[in-house]
C-alpha cells in the first residue's frame, strides 16, 4: 500500500463565494486529482440557498451562510466574518464570484492570506460588469486575472491573468461564460503556486520565486487569437 501524505499538513483553504461556485468546484477537482497539494477545510457564501453550498456540501466541506444583510454595517459583518474565518485557521482565503465589498480592516487582518479572480483583465475595470464594460469599448481582447486582495478594490498586485478573444457576435454572457472556462485553470494553477511557498505577496508587491511579477501577472494566453 502506498503512503498517503498526510491530509493535515496539506496548506487550509478556506472558500469565499456568493453564487454559483463553479470556480470552488474546480477547486474541489483540483484537490481531488491532486494537481492542488491543499485541503478545503471550509466554504463561506453571503447568500443562502446558492449553488456552490450544494457543491461544498457533495464535496463533503463544511458550508457556511454569513448573510450579510443580518447585520447593521459592513463593519459587523466583516468582524463576524473574520472570528468564523479565523476559527478555521486558513493558511489561505480564496474568493470565488464573492460580491462584497471588504472593509480594509478585514483585509488588513488577513494581509497576504486573501486572494481574488477578477474577470478583467486587471488594471482595466476593476468592479462590476467587466464584460459588458469590454464590449463597450470594442476592446478585442477581455479576460481573468487573478490577484492578491488590498484594501483598494481590484487594485492588489496581480499574480495570473489569462487574455481571452472578444469574438463579433458577444453578448456579456456568451464572453463571461468564455472567461469563466479560463477561470478555471488559472486560478488553481496561482492558489497551487501560493500552496508550494512559490507565490507571495510583500510590500504590496507579488513575487513568484523570489521575484517581482509585472503589473498584469503572469500572462496565460489563448495564442490562436493574438
Ligand atoms: N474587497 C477589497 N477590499 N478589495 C478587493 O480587491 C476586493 C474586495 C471584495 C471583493 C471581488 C471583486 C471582484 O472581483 C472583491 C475584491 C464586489 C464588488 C461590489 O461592488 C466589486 C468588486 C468585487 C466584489 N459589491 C457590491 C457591494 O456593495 C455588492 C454587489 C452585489 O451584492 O451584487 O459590496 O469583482
Ligand atoms: C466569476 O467570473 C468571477 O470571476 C466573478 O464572478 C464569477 C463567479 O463565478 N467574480 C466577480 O465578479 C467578483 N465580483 P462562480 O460563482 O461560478 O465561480
Amino acid at each position: 500500500m502506498t503512503e498517503q501524505p498526510a491530509a493535515e499538513k496539506k496548506p487550509r483553504l478556506l472558500v469565499l463565494i456568493s453564487g454559483g461556485g463553479s470556480n470552488l468546484q474546480s477547486f474541489i477537482d483540483a484537490c481531488g486529482n491532486g494537481s492542488l497539494q491543499a485541503q478545503l477545510v471550509a466554504v463561506i457564501s453571503n447568500r443562502a440557498g446558492v449553488k456552490g453550498l450544494d457543491r461544498a456540501a457533495a464535496a463533503g466541506i463544511p458550508n457556511i451562510v454569513v448573510d450579510h444583510r443580518a447585520f447593521d454595517s459592513r463593519d459587523g459583518f466583516d468582524q463576524s466574518l473574520g472570528d468564523i474565518i479565523e476559527s478555521f485557521a486558513p493558511d489561505l482565503v480564496v474568493l470565488a464570484g464573492f460580491m462584497r465589498i471588504l472593509t480594509p480592516e478585514f483585509v488588513n487582518r488577513f494581509l497576504g492570506k486573501l486572494i481574488n479572480i477578477h474577470p478583467s483583465l486587471l488594471p482595466a475595470y476593476p468592479g462590476l460588469h467587466t464584460h459588458q464594460r469590454a464590449i463597450d469599448a470594442g476592446d478585442k481582447q477581455a479576460g481573468a486575472t487573478v490577484h492578491f486582495v488590498t484594501p483598494e478594490l481590484d487594485g492588489g498586485p496581480s499574480v495570473l491573468q489569462a487574455q481571452v478573444p472578444v469574438l463579433p457576435d458577444d453578448s456579456s454572457d456568451t464572453l463571461a461564460q468564455r472567461v469563466l472556462g479560463f477561470e478555471h485553470s488559472i486560478y488553481p494553477t496561482a492558489v497551487q503556486w501560493f500552496c508550494e511557498g512559490r507565490l507571495r505577496m510583500e510590500n504590496g508587491v507579488a513575487l513568484l520565486d523570489g521575484q517581482a511579477l509585472p503589473e498584469n501577472g503572469v500572462i496565460f494566453s489563448d495564442g490562436a487569437e493574438q
